[in-house]
Order: C-alpha cells, then sequence, then structure tokens
C-alpha cells in the first residue's frame, strides 16, 4: 500500500463512511476516516487467521480478564501493519498534522495497572507469535476514571471513551447469550435444576488484535451487558417514563464502569456479578465453538487453554462444572477433571486484601448452584487430599484463590521471586500437596508499542546497527553489545535521548506550564498510587535534597526533575494523602528561587498508558522503590530499561531479574530484602529508630510536621508523619538511608556523562528477555500446550530474512 492508495482510502471513508467532505471535516473525522482505512488493512488477515485456526483444529488459548488496559490503537495497527511513513505522508499529503490526528483517539482505558496493561502486552505478543487466541472481558462503558487536582488532590470524573465512535470494533449481534443471577436449585427429576431470578444478554463486541508485520490477528471480544426486554412501552404510556427506561439502565449497570480498586476487594455485589457475567458468557461461547467444531467434551482440553488472569474470573471453574454436569450429564468427577484440564491461573498480588474472598451468603443468594459446587469440589478435593489443612471456604467465606488453584492443572507467579513467596506463604499448604503445580512465567512487554512505536529515535538507530530482526526476537538486542563502546553509536543512543527529553519539557511547558531544563535527570516514578509502592519514600528524599541545597546552595548539585504519575483507588484514602503531599512540596520546592534550578516535583494529572508512551522514552532514572516482597513483578520496571532508563530499587518482583541481566553496576540497588523485611518489621520502634539514626529523614519529617508544605497548617499530614513515624508498616524509615545513599550514587553515575549513557545502553542491550514474546512462549510451554499456526496469507507478508521466514 502507498501512500496514495491510503490517502484514496482515507478520503473514501471520509465521505461514504463518515458522510463528511474534507472541507468541513473535523480533526475527529480525519483520525476514524484513517482509522477505517488502516483498519480494512488487518481485515483478511483476521479471517484467514481463524480460518487457519479452525482448518487445522489447532487448541486455542482463551484469556479470560476483568481488565486490558489497551490504550490507544490507530498508532499500534499502523506501526504493526508497517504504515507509519505512508501514514505519515498520507495525513500531511492532506494538510493535517499526523501527530495531532494520532492523539485525538481516546484511551481505552478498560483496566487499573499491572494486570491490564499485561494482558494488553500478552494479546499483541499472541497475535505476533500466531497463536489462535481471544481475549474475554468486559466493555466496560465508563473505563478507569480521569484524574484531575484541586488544590493538590484527587478529584475523580467519569471516563466516557465509548461517547464518540469506536473504529476498533464490531457488534456480533449472532453472539448474545443470556446470563442468570440469584434465584433457586431445585430437585427436578432427580437432579439439581437452577432457576434464575434475575437476567441479562450478554452481547459481544470483538476488537481485532493485529500481530507484528500483521501476519496474524486475534479477537478480544468485550462482552456488554443488556436487558433482556427492551423498553417497556406499557409502562411509558402509563407515564411511568423512568420505570419504563428502567429494565435497561439495571442491565446496563453490570458493564457500566470499571471498579478503579487495584489492591483492595471491595466484596461488592455488582462486583461479583461483573465476574460472574463475563466469565460464564465466555465459557458458553468457548463450549458452543467446540461443539460447532465436533468432538467428544472429554477432549475439551485439547482444544481450548483457559487462563485466569487472577481470581477475578476464578468462578470459570464452578460455572465450567455446572455447563459439563448439570447441562451436558457429564459425572461430577470427570467434569471437574475435564475443568481442571482446561483452567490455570496466575497470580498476581500476595496482598492479603487484594486475595478475593466472597461471602458464602451472597454466593448462594446470586450463584446458588456455584456455591453447591464450590462445596462438591471442596469435598472432592478433601476426599483426594486427606491430610489437607487447607480448605475452598472457612469464615463463612468462599476463598477464590484456593478455589482457583484447585480446580487448575498449572498456577504460576509473575516473577522468580513471587513465585518463590507463593510458595511460601499464602500457597505454601496447596503446593506442599500439588508439587508440581505452581511455575513461575516472568512477566514482559511488547516491544513493539513500548520500544517501536514509543521510541522511533532509538529504534531506529538499534535498526541501523543491527537490522530489525529485534522486534519480534527482542533478545537480539544483546547484538547491540559491541557497540557499547562505540563512541559514535553512544553518541547517537545519547542524542537520541536528548531529543526525547527536549520533547517532553516542550510538552511540559505548553500544557502544565512547568519549564525544565532537558539536561537535567528525569527521575520518573510512574505508577498507582500505593503504600507499598512508596511514592512518600520518594517524596521524603525529595524534601532532604531540597533542604540540603538550601544550606548548601553552592555545591555542585546534579539538577533533578522529580516526575511522579499515577491514580489512587477513590477509597483509598492515605494513598490520596500521598498525592496532595507530593502536589504541596511541589508547589514550595518549584517556586524557591534557592533551589528550583537543581530540583524540581512535578506530579502529572491522569496517569494511562499514552502518558507512560510520552515519558518512558524520556527518562533517565527509573524509580522501582517497593518494600522488597511486596511488588508481584512489575513490568513499568522493564519498559525503562529497554529504553535506557537504569533502575534505582530495591530486590523485589523483576527487579532481582532486571539486574541479573543488566549487570549489578547498571542498576542502584538500595535496601532491605523480603527476608531482611520481615526480621525488620520484628524490631520494636523500627522507624523510630530509623528517623533518630538519620539527620536528614528526621529534618524531613518535620519540616513537613510544621506546615512548610501546608501553608503552616501543621496538622495537614499529621496521619501521614504519624504513620510513618509509627507503624511504618512498608519500612519507608528503615530504607531511607540506603535510598538516599543510592540517590546520591545515580547522581555521580550522572555526572560522568559517558559513564551514564554506557550505563543506559548497556540496560536496553540486556533487556531483550523481558519481551511478552518471551513470556508468551513460557506460557505455550510450561502451561498451555499450544502451537503457533501460519495463516497460509502469512507467508505472503514475510519480508526477506525476517526471523519467522
Ligand atoms: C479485587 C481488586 C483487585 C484488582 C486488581 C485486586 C488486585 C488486582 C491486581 C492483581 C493488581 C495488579 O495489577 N497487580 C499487578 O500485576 C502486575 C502484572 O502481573 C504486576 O507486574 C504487579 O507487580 C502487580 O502489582
Amino acid at each position: 500500500m502507498t501512500d496514495v492508495d491510503l490517502r484514496t482510502s482515507i478520503l473514501r471513508h471520509l465521505t461514504y463512511s463518515l458522510g463528511s467532505d474534507a472541507d468541513h471535516a473535523t480533526q475527529h473525522d480525519w483520525r476514524i476516516a484513517l482509522s477505517l482505512a488502516v483498519r480494512d488493512r488487518l481485515i483478511e488477515n483476521w479471517h484467514a487467521a481463524s480460518r487457519a485456526t479452525r482448518a487445522v483444529g489447532a487448541k486455542r488459548v482463551y484469556y479470560l480478564s476483568m481488565e486490558f488496559l489497551i490504550g490507544r490503537l490507530l498508532e499500534d495497527a499502523i506501526v504493526n501493519l508497517r504504515l507509519e511513513d505512508e501514514a505519515q505522508q498520507a495525513l500531511t499529503g492532506l494538510g493535517l498534522d499526523p501527530v495531532a490526528v494520532i492523539q485525538d483517539e481516546p484511551d481505552a482505558a478498560l483496566g487499573n495497572g499491572g494486570l491490564g496493561r499485561l494482558a494488553a502486552c500478552f494479546m499483541e505478543s499472541l497475535s505476533t507469535l500466531g497463536v489462535p487466541a481471544f481475549g474475554y472481558g468486559i466493555r466496560y462503558e465508563h473505563g478507569l476514571f480521569r484524574q484531575s487536582f484541586e488544590e493538590g488532590r484527587q478529584i475523580e470524573t467519569a471516563e466516557d471513551w465509548l461517547t464518540q465512535y469506536h473504529a476498533w470494533e464490531f457488534e456480533r449481534r449472532d453472539v448474545r447469550f443470556k446470563m442468570c443471577f440469584g434465584g433457586e436449585v431445585v430437585e427436578e427429576g432427580g437432579k439439581p435444576v437452577w432457576h434464575g431470578q434475575e437476567a441479562v444478554m450478554a452481547q459481544a463486541y470483538d476488537t481485532p488484535v493485529i500481530g507484528w508485520r500483521g501476519r496474524w490477528a486475534n479477537t478480544l471480544r468485550l462482552w456488554s451487558a443488556q436487558p433482556l426486554h427492551g423498553f417497556d412501552l406499557d409502562r411509558f404510556n402509563r407515564g411511568e417514563y423512568a420505570a419504563a427506561a428502567e429494565p435497561e439502565a439495571l442491565a446496563r449497570t453490570i458493564s457500566r464502569v470499571l471498579y478503579p480498586d487495584d489492591t483492595t476487594e471491595q466484596g461488592k455485589e455488582l462486583r461479583l456479578k461483573q465476574e460472574y457475567f463475563f466469565t460464564a458468557a465466555s465459557l458458553r461461547d468457548i463450549l458452543r465453538r467446540f461443539e460447532a467444531e465436533g468432538g467428544a467434551l472429554t477432549d475439551l482440553p485439547k482444544r481450548a487453554a483457559i487462563q485466569l488472569n487472577d481470581t477475578h474470573p476464578a468462578i470459570a471453574g464452578p460455572e465450567l462444572v455446572r455447563l459439563l454436569h448439570d447441562e451436558r450429564e457429564m459425572p461430577l468427577d470427570q467434569a471437574i477433571a475435564t475443568a481442571r484440564g482446561c483452567l490455570s491461573y496466575t497470580n498476581h498480588t500476595l496482598m492479603p486484601e487484594a486475595l478475593e474472598r466472597w461471602s458464602e451468603d451472597l454466593m448462594t443468594s446470586l450463584l446458588p448452584r456455584h456455591m453447591q459446587l464450590i462445596e462438591r469440589i471442596d469435598a472432592a478435593h478433601a476426599a483426594e487430599q486427606p491430610s489437607r489443612s487447607v480448605s475452598l471456604t472457612g469464615d463463612g467465606e468462599v476463598r477464590m484463590g484456593e478455589l482457583a488453584f484447585v480446580m487448575a492443572h498449572k498456577v504460576n507467579g509473575v516473577s522468580a521471586l513471587h513465585t518463590d513467596l507463593m510458595k511460601k506463604t499464602v500457597f505454601a499448604e496447596l503446593h506442599r500437596l500439588h508439587p508440581d503445580r505452581i511455575v513461575n512465567e516472568t512477566n514482559g512487554v511488547t516491544p513493539r508499542r513500548w520500544l517501536l512505536s514509543a521510541n522511533p529515535r532509538l529504534s531506529g538507530l538499534i535498526t541501523r546497527t543491527i537490522g530489525e530482526g529485534w522486534v519480534d526476537d527482542l533478545e537480539q538486542l544483546e547484538r547491540l553489545e559491541p557497540s557499547l563502546t562505540d563512541p559514535a553509536f553512544l553518541d547517537a543512543y545519547a542524542a537520541a535521548k536528548r531529543a526525547n527529553k527536549a520533547d517532553l519539557a516542550d510538552w511540559l511547558a505548553a500544557e502544565h506550564g512547568v519549564q525544565v531544563d532537558p539536561d537535567a535527570m528525569f527521575d520518573v516514578q510512574i505508577k498507582r498510587i500505593h503504600e507499598y509502592k512508596r511514592q512518600h519514600l520518594n517524596i521524603l528524599e525529595a524534601i532532604a535534597l531540597w533542604r540540603d541545597i538550601k544550606a548548601n546552595p553552592q555545591g555542585n548539585w546534579v539538577p533533578r526533575v522529580k516526575i511522579f504519575a499515577g491514580k489512587a483507588a477513590p477509597g483509598y484514602f492515605f494513598a490520596k494523602e500521598i498525592i496532595r503531599l507530593i502536589n504541596d512540596v511541589a508547589a514550595v520546592i518549584n517556586s524557591d528561587p534557592e533551589t528550583n534550578r537543581y530540583l524540581k516535583v512535578i506530579f502529572l494529572p491522569n496517569y494511562n498508558v499514552s502518558l507512560a508512551e510520552r515519558l518512558i522514552p524520556a527518562s533517565d532514572l527509573s524509580e522501582q522503590i517497593s518494600t522488597a516482597g511486596k511488588e508481584a513483578s512489575g513490568t513499568g520496571n522493564m519498559k525503562f530499561a529497554l529504553n535506557g532508563a537504569p533502575t534505582i530499587g530495591t530486590l523485589d518482583g523483576a527487579n532481582v531479574e532486571i539486574r541479573d541481566r543488566v549487570g549489578a553496576r547498571n542498576f542502584f540497588l538500595f535496601g532491605m530484602t523480603a527476608d531482611e523485611v520481615e526480621a525488620r518489621r520484628a524490631v520494636p520502634e523500627h522507624a523510630a529508630q530509623a528517623i533518630a539514626a538519620d539527620p536528614r529523614l528526621s529534618g524531613a519529617l518535620m519540616e513537613i510536621s510544621r506546615g512548610t508544605f501546608s501553608r503552616r497548617d501543621r496538622h495537614r499530614y499529621r496521619g501521614v508523619v504519624a504513620n510513618l513515624s509509627g507503624a511504618d508498616y512498608f519500612l519507608v524509615c528503615s530504607d531511607f538511608t540506603a535510598y538516599w545513599d543510592a540517590q546520591r550514587r545515580a547522581d555521580a553515575a550522572f555526572a560522568d556523562a559517558d559513564a551514564w549513557r554506557r550505563m543506559a545502553a548497556c540496560n536496553t542491550a540486556r533487556s531483550g528477555w523481558f519481551s511478552s514474546d518471551r513470556t508468551i512462549r513460557g506460557y505455550m510451554a510450561d502451561i498451555w500446550d499450544v502451537v503457533a499456526v501460519r495463516s497460509g496469507l502469512d507467508e505472503a507478508m514475510q519480508p526477506p530474512g525476517s526471523s519467522l521466514g
């Protein structure tokens, strides 16, 4: 496809699909027209992929997730279809600004953070590898809330991505299932039959997920809740207008909004309804496809690998048993074994408050048959494991982690340390009973979005240096190793970073009125706000540094810009206090003439995938400072390393593996290990001790207490200071001194430009393993037992010498 072809197609869609014309078209119109023109390019391969899958009767992967944090799709499609140049020329040829057109697209923010983004990276890698797969989730009308600040406080407003035409989805009118809730189970003909009391329609919407070079495309099928019966005309005619619309409003509630919590389960009925709604609709769709293609039900595990993205779809165990046993007469033990053969479960957190436990009363009232089946499954497991000291229910609750574990043939953690801790803590007993069930699959990220698309300058340099094979074989980045001592390469490497930083500085000035020096160190912490991620440790260090600079303004300070971004769950008070504190500190430090050429602090609102794509390529230092043992893996850490931002971090999650691969000399390590954390927490007054031992720490806390950042209101952060100098469960104080020292080591390294650029380039060259393609290959081999399929069309798309040639 040439740029002329593309321009013609854009104009054709503008006219015939949007009914608009070039003279009156809005930016939005042009963006939709371009999207439709690009979309045309992938439809055939999409269809070819599913035809090829059916032709060979291939086993499919089904990825069930409550969240898919997709971001924007247009640029991803253009990059994966290798249409960047054509799109650039076509748009400029039409007198349009390509960047503005691309950025007109709202993010599909159908997720909270790591778990949701991982699901999106996995879907892209599955397509790139040519593995037949469906992603199943919910088509939320409102994704993760929009964040803004009022006087430094987080304000949430509804996100409304669907109030405009969504060019990347197709409503599948023929794919709808009736979903039931409540009601009762009655014995009929000697067997239990569930009669649901309330019902909604699950309506499918499909989004193609294109892989590298457009060779293959899989489907993301998102369910929307719709009323069984439409508008109630009788009521309307009786003047009961609101009541007439009620059935619709009620039904749509189920897929109305994403729950914004990412570590604390709320136990809300609507949340369980959402979990059952999409899980049950997905299993119905999977069985419908299997039965349409034929085969004995007991062979389902040979054709369907169903991955549970955390416990949120764990009701899949009892639901699949219900579909096989109750509705298809399979003997119960066989149904349980068949379900287990299909199901596998990924755990993403060890935080006790994040492990889902539904009250038996709620489960019984909403899903009476499932509660019965959970008890049957529990009894079967007890019979099988007489020595066990664990059960699926207890204290009036259903333990969804244990249920998922018992109903899965494989369970995995998301980093080596996390998987190890799973075996030693939350699943210790189940690991003893099933020693081969837990495996590790360290997370990864897609290099197409997070390097090729987000950082064209660096990608261009890499491709000029080692060719383009790295894009779908990321460990080829190792071939950069010889260039790490080549001054010309290092110059070009540093120049790419410098240019990215200059772009970011321009954007910060234009969008946020903040002036920053692109030669300063851009020190970045972007992720959800949570005590275990310790954004408050970072801002304490900033306060201590500010005080030191004020005490010695002539010192040869390394200019630094600390950039924060991230949302707090609306109900998470302490996290919101941390956001407010950072904004309050920024206001004081940035307006301090004595220090603001050495130190600036910025908290950017409304962190999302698109903002991450803008910040990461322009970052120098990656903040991964969680309390060891708390961050299951992290994936931002991988994106920063690939984009040449060395890590300052603890031995937590995947930081451990990043440091192993990039080399200890290219990583600013600090802090206690997970074992030391446990030991330190047992020391009475551990925080008070640490504060007494470090005047910088006590000074920083004192500064907060006396209201320096709160217009002399001494009480504003009393809670934060009391927590830190009291319980300090996440050991902010005990790790402070080590963190300070590591930051000073980073300063010293950054001051030596040659050393720094080599360190940065080392991170890029040695982070290829953190590709989600490698992760997916692990799942294929260790868990799913699936292989890639050729669509026949893909050979035609093969460039000479490509890795899949
Ligand atoms: C029930 C509320 C709720 C919602 C989401 C509890 C827990 C979650 C997620 C599991 C939280 C999450 O996103 N975990 C993150 O998953 C990433 C992908 O594996 C990891 O890299 C992060 O370390 C982990 O915090």
